[in-house]
């Protein structure tokens, strides 16, 4: 039983007897993103003394050279992650390959692999607004005791034993699914602890908030621009508000909460859209399911494109059930 209060490491543990494949490791595996989650929180709140501390590519006072945010990030969770040996492979944005998890004594028996958007957004950290992580757990597919392969990665959103995000906005959250609801967790920094502060968190059915970069509208398919077009006419509850944060992370949490729709289609420019299917939108498309929202590419469920390379980007429609219907609608019916 969920309540208020409590801690983060308190639910997982009460929760653990819920996880489909319940042998603890799991549990290890969402208490080391807990743990990479607080690290990384701590050095996206030191960006803005850059002037102070020094910038990406100078040399500190140890010696050490100053790293970009999103490289430092990444190394953060790899680290934290491979040093636990708790999972067999890891794949990031930020890397070309994926990384296989050699641990000599256990023989390859971990039976997960994580995927991760480190920091996503993070051209916005220059500017002072908010950024998050993304990260997606599967059950690996090849027989446990052998190396993982790229087939353990390349597996439909469908197959996510767990998803969640880190956002690092005016109060940093650790939102998460196991695939039994969607649970919030926000950080008291003063005695880094994450608490439950938003239990069982729901996708209004529609809303009235439309995000997407319309600076791009002149290269968007003719369906997202009657969409666009029917969100801005005055009719019913329309016009809806347009609000456009520029980090995925911070713009579904919003619409979450407040009920909206988020589009990154694809355009003439870039066929497949901006997001990634793996590190961003099959994530963000498990949340949205167990939030009872949607997500989709315009035409089918993002949790059942097949994938067929790490790094692959699907356009994206997200957010309350209602509203994705009905951009669908306009996608069906202009295509
Ligand atoms: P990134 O992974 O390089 O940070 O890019 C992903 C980000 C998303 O967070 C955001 O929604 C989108 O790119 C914004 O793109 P654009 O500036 O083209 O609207
Ligand atoms: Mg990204």
């Amino acid at each position: 039983m969920s309540r208020k209060n409590q801690t983060l490491g308190e639910f997982i543990i009460e929760n653990q007897a819920a996880f489909k494949y319940s042998s603890g490791e799991l549990s290890k595996l969402i208490n080391a993103i807990r743990l990479a989650a607080k690290v990384v929180n701590h050095e996206v709140n030191k960006a803005g003394l850059v002037d102070i501390l020094g910038a990406a590519g100078d040399t500190n006072i140890q010696g050490e050279s100053q790293q970009k945010l999103d490289v430092l990030a990444n190394e953060k969770f790899i680290h934290t992650l491979a040093n636990r040996e708790i999972v067999c492979g890891i794949a990031s944005e930020e890397e070309d390959d994926f990384i296989q998890i050699n641990s000599a004594d256990n023989n390859h028996q971990n039976k997960y692999v994580v995927l991760i958007d480190p920091l996503d957004g993070s051209s916005n950290i220059d500017v002072n607004v908010s950024v998050g992580t993304i990260f997606s757990i599967y059950r690996r597919v090849t027989p446990i005791g052998t190396p993982v392969t790229l087939e353990d990665f390349l597996q439909p959103g469908r197959k996510q034993v767990a998803a969640g995000y880190i956002i690092y906005g005016t109060s940093t959250m650790l939102v998460y699914t196991t695939g039994h609801g969607v649970n919030g967790f926000t950080l008291n920094p003063a005695i880094g602890t994450f608490y439950l502060s938003h239990p069982d968190m729901q996708f209004p059915e529609t809303g009235k908030i439309y995000s997407v970069n319309e600076g791009n509208y002149i290269h968007f398919p003719e369906g997202v621009k009657q969409y666009i077009k029917y969100c801005q006419r005055e009719e019913e509850d329309r016009p809806y508000t347009s609000r456009y944060i520029g980090s995925l992370v911070s713009d579904f949490h919003r619409n979450m909460i407040k009920g909206g729709i988020y589009i990154y289609p694809k355009s003439s420019a870039n066929q497949n859209g901006k997001l990634r299917l793996l590190y961003e939108c099959n994530p963000m498309a498990f949340l949205a399911e167990q939030a009872g929202g949607k997500a989709s590419n315009g035409f089918t469920p993002i949790l059942d494109v097949q994938p067929e390379e790490l790094h692959q980007r699907v356009p994206f429609f997200c957010g309350s059930r209602k509203m994705v219907e009905k951009a669908e609608e306009f996608m069906r019916n202009h295509s």
